[in-house]
C-alpha cells in the first residue's frame, strides 16, 4: 500500500500520519553499547559478567576493541532511522591506561565523546559494579565491609563526574543509572541491614550536587539474579521508595519483575510520584532473560503507555538485551527499530476515540476499535519514515544487515 492510501485511511480515523511521523522523529532511543560484545568491556582484564548477568551464544563476530565497538554502531545508527544515543557502562573505558573502578575518570572516556559528538549522537553512561573481584559475593554498595562499600561508593561518585563531563562536552544531560547485583542466594536473616547499607552508600554517591543539566541520577531495581535468588537488595519497592524522597529518576527494567506483571501498567502508577523515568526496554523469557525485544504486545504496551499518559516528555528510553546467538548487529537494529515501530502504532492510534468510549464506560466500543486497529497499514507508514531518513527496510535492510555480519564475521 502506497503512503498516501495509509494517510487516507488513517485520516479517516481522525489521525494525523504526519503529526506521528514529526513526533518519532523527536524521540531518541539510548542504544546499549554492552549488546556489541557480550557485556564483557575492555577493562585489561575483565573476565566474565558476574552479577547474574548472562549472555549466551558465541555468533562470530564480537566486537574486541572500542574501534570494532564503534564501527559496528556507526552501521547500526546507520540502519536505524532518526538520531539516538549510546548508553555506555564504565568498563567500556577507552584508554592505555589501567584505572582501578575508584580511580576512573573522564578522560578513559574521551574517544567516546569525541566519536558522539562527531555522528551527534547523545551519551548515557552506567558505573559498573559487576565483573570485579570486590563484587565477588554478589555485594557492594550494601556490603558489610565498609572498605569495599567506600571503594563502589568512589566508583559511582566518579561515575556520576564522568557523565557530567559527557552531558556537559555534548550539550545534553546524560543519564548516569545506578544498578548493583547485591543480594543473597539462599534466605538472609538480616534484610533490614542490608538494605540501610544501601542506603546510605547510596546517600553518600548522591551527596555531591550536580547540574541536571549535564547528569541525571536513576536507580535500577531488580526481583532476583541467579545466585541472588532469595534476596535483591535494592529490590522495586527500595528504590521506587528512594526515587520518590531523593527526586532521582526510577529505571524500570522489563525484565525485573514477575514474568506476569504489566510493566507498562507501572508506567503510569509511578509517573504520579516521580520526576523522570528511565526504562529498560527488554524481553524476559521465563525469567530476566533479556532477549531480544520483538514487536509485541508487551512492548506495544509500554509504548502506547507513554503515549496515552503523555509520558515520552520525561521518559529516557533505553534498551537493555543481549544475545550472543545471533549477529550482534542485527539484534542492535532491529531490536532498536521494534521499539519505534511500537512507538509510531501508538502515535497512530485514535486516543481520543478510545479514551471517550472509556470515560463513558462503553467497553463495546472500546473493544471494537481497538481490534479492528490492528488491521491499520502500520507498515506503509513506516516504509515512509525510513524513506524520509534514507535508511532501507525490508529486504534492502536484509542484505545490509547480511553484508555488515559477513563482514566482521572473521574476527578472531
Ligand atoms: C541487570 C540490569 C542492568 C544490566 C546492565 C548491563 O540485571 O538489567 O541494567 O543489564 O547494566
Ligand atoms: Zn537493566
Amino acid at each position: 500500500m502506497s503512503y498516501e492510501s495509509a494517510k487516507a485511511q488513517f485520516a479517516d480515523w481522525g489521525v494525523d500520519t504526519e503529526a506521528a511521523l514529526s513526533r518519532l522523529a523527536t524521540i531518541p532511543i539510548s542504544m546499549h553499547c554492552w549488546q556489541g560484545d557480550d557485556v564483557v568491556g575492555f577493562e585489561p582484564k575483565s573476565g566474565t559478567s558476574g552479577g547474574g548477568i548472562q549472555a549466551t551464544g558465541n555468533h562470530p563476530g564480537r566486537a574486541r576493541t572500542p574501534a570494532e565497538l564503534r564501527a559496528d554502531l556507526d552501521f547500526a545508527y546507520s540502519m536505524i532511522p532518526g538520531s539516538h544515543r549510546l548508553n555506555l557502562h564504565a568498563i567500556y573505558m577507552d584508554t592505555d591506561e589501567t584505572p582501578g573502578r575508584d580511580e576512573i575518570e573522564f578522560r578513559h572516556f574521551t574517544p567516546w565523546v569525541d566519536w558522539a559528538r562527531e555522528a551527534g549522537i547523545g551519551l548515557d553512561f552506567n558505573p559498573t559494579f559487576f565483573a570485579h573481584e570486590k563484587a565477588d559475593d554478589n555485594l557492594t554498595l550494601s556490603h558489610p565491609d565498609k572498605g569495599i562499600r567506600d571503594f563502589w561508593v568512589e566508583h559511582g561518585c566518579r561515575s556520576r563526574e564522568i557523565a557530567a563531563e559527557m552531558g556537559k562536552a555534548l550539550g545534553s544531560p546524560a543519564v548516569n543509572n545506578v544498578w548493583v547485583p547485591d543480594g543473597y542466594k539462599d534466605t538472609p536473616i538480616d534484610r533490614m541491614a542490608a538494605r540501610a547499607r544501601l542506603e546510605a552508600s547510596l546517600d553518600d554517591m548522591f551527596s555531591e550536587p550536580l547540574n541536571a543539566a549535564h547528569m541525571l541520577d536513576a536507580v535500577e531495581s531488580k526481583l532476583f539474579g541467579i545466585g541472588v535468588e532469595a534476596c535483591t537488595v535494592g529490590s522495586h519497592e527500595f528504590y521506587l521508595g528512594y526515587a520518590i524522597r531523593k527526586r532521582t529518576l526510577l529505571c524500570l527494567d522489563m525484565g525485573h519483575f514477575h514474568p506476569t506483571e504489566n510493566i507498562a501498567d507501572k508506567l503510569s502508577a509511578c509517573a504520579l510520584s516521580l520526576g523522570d523515568i528511565l526504562l529498560h526496554v527488554s524481553r524476559p523469557m521465563r525469567w530476566d532473560s533479556d532477549h531480544v525485544i520483538l514487536l509485541n504486545d508487551d512492548i506495544q504496551a509500554m509504548a502506547n503507555e507513554l503515549v496515552s499518559a503523555d509520558l515520552l516528555g520525561r521518559t529516557h528510553i533505553g534498551l537493555d538485551f543481549f544475545d550472543a546467538t545471533i549477529s550482534r548487529t542485527a539484534a542492535w537494529v532491529i531490536g532498536t527499530r521494534n521499539m519505534q515501530k511500537a512507538l509510531l502504532r501508538a502515535l497512530l492510534l485514535p486516543l481520543d476515540r478510545l479514551k471517550q468510549a472509556e470515560t463513558a464506560l462503553d467497553f463495546s466500543t472500546r473493544f471494537m476499535l481497538t481490534e479492528e486497529l490492528k488491521d491499520m497499514p502500520y507498515g506503509a507508514v513506516w516504509q515512509e519514515f525510513c524513506a524520509r531518513m534514507e535508511r532501507p527496510e525490508g529486504m534492502a535492510l536484509i542484505k545490509d544487515l547480511e553484508d555488515y555480519q559477513a563482514s566482521v564475521a572473521g574476527r578472531g
